[in-house]
């Protein structure tokens, strides 16, 4: 079927990274006059980069050009909630995001992984271990690549890490397997509540020849189990599993072991769950696990999370910079080897979250709680030790001097970061060239 045959008009909604991929493929299909660019932002990124031709509205919405079109693409950051798009969708104009658009040209098997966390180590790690068996691999998505772009390269396989907000407006993906890693909150300021969060995120299942869900959270399970090839992961010994055998964890595959966690480099228990998911993809996709266990052994992880970014006279600072939500902040907490104490830096835009789950773990540990930006103040009574700061920066300073061997900096902020930086990287960035600034005094 060619999709494109009664499309006539396009408009792409909302720019950045997205936009600019969705409007370089359109011009595979459509002239640039049949193709228009309408972000609401005044100063939209990647304006200087779009194609001669190409109508551009910014600062605002162009009604006019909205409900012209055949066909609205539509960037993950914009709510399909919102009342222009609700009234396009009401005169019968077909809206997608780019994952759809990936979706009806792409030609190779695909493999998606979603969740609250873990999406991105996920997705990462399934890369660079199916590289090691010798597949050309495409690996975008959330991740920070759009999903379009990697179709200019001719991949044997392509890794997607999706979104609630990309699932929202995907409808025909097929995939050889799709990973539902665990449902914690986040993006309570788009979602009505918990269940219209996990409707949105269980849509990647819709046309999974595989679907890989979580023993340890039943919510990953899709609502009618009998409809689908079900593999799981989890912390007991079947399946993709675990058997602990003294001090150190074996991963396991049916009961057979794997590998050990002491001969992995990834470190944290939740990174564990991690690994037996990446496992349970690669074998979906027919990869042979023995040739890319070596690479699994050598995988570091992603900067921003969990990582030492600076270490010295016994003092320790780790970036976790996108423990965006609570669930990760404590995924961090969990790991902790401690032997002084925890100055914790947690704030930034909670984007409606509750962090009472904090409290009782928060109790269990000699913290200093360092709370900043927009809604620092709302971790202030979860722990006795708690100070208010306005930046990161200005925390950092205030306790810098009290530091003793022992002790660690952890940024584990248990919020999203666009109060005040651009995204979660800048933010770690900025912590990490304040952890060496101060390090090296
Ligand atoms: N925006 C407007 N008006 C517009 C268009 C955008 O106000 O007309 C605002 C929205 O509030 C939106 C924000 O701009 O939230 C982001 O838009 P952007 O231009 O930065 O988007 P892209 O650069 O295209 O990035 C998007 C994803 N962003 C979001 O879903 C918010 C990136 O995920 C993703 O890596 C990229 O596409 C490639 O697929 C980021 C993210 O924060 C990392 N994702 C959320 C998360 O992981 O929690 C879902
Ligand atoms: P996502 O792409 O879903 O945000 P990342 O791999 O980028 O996931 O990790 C985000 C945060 O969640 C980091 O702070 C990381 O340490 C933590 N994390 C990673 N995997 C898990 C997991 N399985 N459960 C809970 N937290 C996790």
């Amino acid at each position: 079927m060619d999709r494109w045959q009664n499309i006539n008009k396009v408009v792409v909604v909302g720019l950045g990274i997205t936009g600019l991929s969705v409007v370089k493929h359109l011009q595979k299909h459509l002239s640039v006059e049949q193709i228009r660019v309408i972000d609401t932002r005044d100063n939209p990124p990647g304006a200087d980069k779009l194609a001669t031709g190409i109508g551009l509205h910014a600062g605002g919405w162009n009604t006019e050009w909205l409900f012209d079109a055949d066909l609205l693409v539509v960037n993950p950051g914009i709510a399909l909630a919102t009342p222009e798009l609700v009234e396009a969708r009401s005169r019968g104009i077909e809206i997608v995001g780019d994952i759809e658009l990936f979706a009806w040209a792409v030609n190779a098997p695909v493999l998606a992984i979603t969740g609250s966390n873990g999406k991105s180590t996920v997705t990462d790690l399934t890369g660079v271990m199916a590289k090691a068996s010798g597949l050309s691999v495409g690996v975008g998505g959330n991740i920070g690549v759009p999903a379009l772009q990697l179709l200019e390269q001719d991949a044997d396989l392509y890794v997607l890490e999706l979104s609630s907000f990309q699932l929202e407006t995907t409808s025909s993906l097929k995939l050889k397997a799709a990973a539902f890693l665990n449902l914690s909150e986040d993006h309570m300021d788009r979602y009505e509540g918990m269940t219209d969060y996990r409707q949105a995120k269980l849509r990647i299942f819709d046309h999974a020849e595989k679907v890989i869900v979580n023993r340890d959270d039943r919510q990953t399970y899709p609502d009618h189990p009998a409809d689908f090839d079900i593999v799981t992961f989890g912390s007991d010994e079947s399946e993709y599993g675990l058997r602990t055998t003294g001090s150190d964890n074996e991963l396991l595959i049916d009961g057979r072991s794997i590998v050990k966690q002491s001969q992995l480099r990834l470190v944290g228990q939740h990174n564990l769950a991690n690994a037996l998911v990446v496992m349970a993809l690669l074998q979906a996709a027919n990869v042979e696990l023995q040739d890319t266990l070596d690479a699994l052994k050598n995988y570091t992880g992603l900067t921003h999370r969990c990582q030492v970014v600076a270490e010295s006279n016994g003092i320790k600072w780790v970036n976790d910079s996108k423990a965006t939500n609570v669930a990760s902040t404590l995924a961090a907490l969990a790991g902790l080897q401690l032997d002084g104490t925890l100055y914790l830096l947690v704030g930034g835009d909670g984007k409606g979250a509750d962090f009472s789950e904090l409290e009782p773990v928060l109790a269990e540990l000699p913290v200093k709680l360092c709370c900043f930006g927009a809604d620092g103040h709302q971790f202030m009574d979860l722990h006795s030790q708690s100070q208010l700061f306005d930046d990161m920066e200005q925390a950092i300073s205030h306790f810098a001097d009290k530091l003793v061997s022992g002790d660690m900096v952890l940024l584990s902020p248990a919020c999203a970061s666009f109060d005040q930086f651009p995204n979660f990287m800048a933010r770690g960035d900025a912590f990490t060239e304040l952890a060496r600034q101060y390090s090296s005094k």
